[in-house]
């Protein structure tokens, strides 16, 4: 309760749903993407259904100068933030050997080197109160693999890493990590990731409902654990599915 909780890549899927679970909680949701006209509406939604204004800014997580600006402005608006949800993320899915320099360089300046610039962003005031937690959205994609998505699995493996010595270097403080490692999830991720619709097909009946994900990784700000796994995927019967 009242705790200032940013997420990042908050305008769809999981983000936006954890910014409803936050707020229905009572903390204060502070959402950034890059389409704010996505922002404006689900904060007004969220205001509606819960009487919680949510505080929102746009941001494109890859550029290092507005990370640090975003920031700033956040601390100066509300204070230093409770919890940071690093969330923002996209795949491409497509062969090694079709994938460009330019598509690599993307998915890696998105899913990690921008959740390691606003983990540094929020990490200096965490660490002056000895106080807060940094959850990370990964994948089983980050500890697993499958074949058309060497990139991305590159990506999330790279922010385990990331994840995963940054508690080591806080475990005698008061800031908490955690990783949280979904299977497939029914977001626009999918179309996103593979315009064919193939991938999205194949992992169909595996997909987890974005709302348990959402309710699951809240969750963890009230009970925290290193690391949340959620359903291993693809050959693994479905009934492993039911969270
Ligand atoms: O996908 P989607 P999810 N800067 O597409 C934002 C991981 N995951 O909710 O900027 C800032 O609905 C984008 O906002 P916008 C996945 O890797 C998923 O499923 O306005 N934000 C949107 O709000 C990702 O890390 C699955 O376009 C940027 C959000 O990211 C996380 O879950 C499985 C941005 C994406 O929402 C949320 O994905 C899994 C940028 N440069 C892990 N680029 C799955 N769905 O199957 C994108 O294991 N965003």
């Amino acid at each position: 309760k009242d705790k200032k909780v940013v997420i990042t890549g908050a305008s769809s899927g999981i983000g936006e749903l954890m910014a409803y679970e936050v707020a229905a909680k009572g903390g204060k949701p502070i959402l950034l993407a890059r389409s704010y006209d996505k922002l404006l509406k689900i904060a007004e939604n969220i205001s509606e259904q819960t009487g919680v204004t949510p505080l929102i800014f746009k941001l494109d997580v890859s550029d290092g100068d507005a990370v640090e600006k975003v920031f700033t402005t956040i601390k100066s608006s509300v204070g230093n933030v409770d919890i940071l949800i690093n969330n923002a993320g996209y795949a491409r899915f497509e062969l090694a050997h079709e994938a460009t320099m330019e598509t690599v360089e993307s998915m890696f300046k998105v899913n990690v080197f921008g959740s390691i610039a606003c983990t540094q962003a929020v990490l200096e005031n965490m660490l002056t109160e000895d106080h807060g937690h940094i959850i990370f959205i990964a994948s089983q994609a980050g500890k697993l693999a499958t074949p058309k998505s060497s990139v991305y699995s590159a990506t999330k493996h790279a922010l385990l890493g990331f994840a995963n010595s940054l508690r080591m270097e806080l475990a005698n403080t008061g800031i908490k990590v955690s990783t949280v490692n979904p299977g497939p999830i029914r977001t626009e991720f999918f179309r996103i990731a593979d315009k064919t619709g193939s991938y999205e097909k194949n992992v169909e009946k595996f997909m987890l409902d974005p709302k348990v994900v959402a309710m699951k990784t809240i969750g963890l700000i009230e009970n925290p654990k290193r690391e949340l796994n959620l359903p291993r995927w693809m050959g693994i019967g479905t009934k492993l599915y039911q969270l």
